[in-house]
């Protein structure tokens, strides 16, 4: 059977997580229109009679301006070691130039297949363009277009990366769909969330962790610390009396109990810590290693 490593790079906002999605046809990595979602390497197993694909959703390739993008980072570069295949993802939008420059700078050691996104939001003209300058680059194996948000042809895709993959015995468990524990999606669906209700600097400064996630006879119970920089973010965390608190408890817990198929019992604190997107000590307490 073949089997291996695709690893999906990209800058920010390209659609990786929402490719990863896709693929998986279940919701492992968090989306949202604002940049910088994706925190951590993001691994989902596709397991099938001929073939196990190790997909890697990644965090999108910026200049680190702060520790936390460094971790960011690594989990990039990570991606690039094991990397059997790299999905190279292009918003078709976006300026090209850049992306060639980021693509060359990743020097990757193995195949690379550009994959050209958001074609529905594009002319006909401009995806022909975008194919032929992608075509020309040295590093590029080959170029698809696709669509990941309005649904992709699956199988055809898969047919296309099988052939840039090894031989091989499976690496992981055919029933994992991820290495990564309930604890750490929970938590991730609470962070989507708070991308989706507050604004500005307000998500980039704040990070969730799980603390409890008990198992009861007929809900899970969750209690969870959304962490923030300034006492001023929590006055707006915790909206007027409570409200927007209230809300990101409500539709978090909605998107859980989807997630886990269970009812669940979910409690939130936020909490102060200043500046922990620089501090060592935090960030590995938050879970970026
Ligand atoms: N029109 C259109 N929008 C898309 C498509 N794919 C993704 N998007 C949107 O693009 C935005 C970013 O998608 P993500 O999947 O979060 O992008 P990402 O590359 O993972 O972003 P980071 O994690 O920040 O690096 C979201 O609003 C998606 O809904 C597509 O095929 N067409
Ligand atoms: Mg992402």
């Amino acid at each position: 059977m073949k089997v291996g490593f695709v690893n999906i790079f990209g800058k920010p906002n390209a659609g990786k997580s929402t490719l990863l999605n896709a693929l998986m046809g279940e919701k492992l990595a968090i989306v949202s229109h604002k940049v910088q979602t994706t925190r951590h390497r993001i691994k989902g197993i596709l397991s099938e009679k001929e073939y196990q694909i190790v997909f890697s959703d990644t965090p999108g390739i910026i200049e680190p301006k702060y520790k936390l993008h460094e971790k960011m980072l690594q989990a990039v570069h990570s991606s690039l070691e094991d990397a059997d295949l790299g999905l190279l993802l292009v918003d078709v939008n976006e300026n090209w130039d850049e992306c060639d420059a980021i693509f060359s700078a990743l020097k990757l050691k193995k195949s690379a297949i550009i994959v050209i996104n958001k074609i529905d939001a594009a002319s006909e003209a401009k995806i022909k363009e975008a194919v032929g300058f992608f075509t020309s680059k040295s590093y590029v194996k080959k170029v698809v277009t696709i669509s990941a948000r309005s649904g992709i042809n699956k199988k055809r895709f898969i047919n296309v990366l099988l052939k840039f993959l090894p031989e091989g015995e499976p690496f992981y468990n055919t029933e994992d769909i991820s290495d990564l524990p309930t604890k750490f999606f929970t938590a991730e669906l609470i962070r989507e969330k708070i991308y989706e209700l507050l604004q500005d600097e307000i998500p980039y400064q704040t990070t969730v962790m799980v603390n409890v996630f008990a198992e009861k006879a007929s809900l899970i119970k969750i209690t969870a610390d959304i962490i923030v920089q300034r006492e001023s973010q929590k006055a707006i965390l915790l909206g007027e009396k409570g409200s927007m608190i209230k809300k990101i408890g409500t539709e978090s817990r909605k998107s859980i109990e989807g997630f886990l198929e269970q009812k669940v019992f979910l409690e939130l604190f936020v909490k102060v810590r200043p500046k922990w997107r620089d501090n060592e000590q935090f960030l590995k307490e938050y879970g970026y290693h």
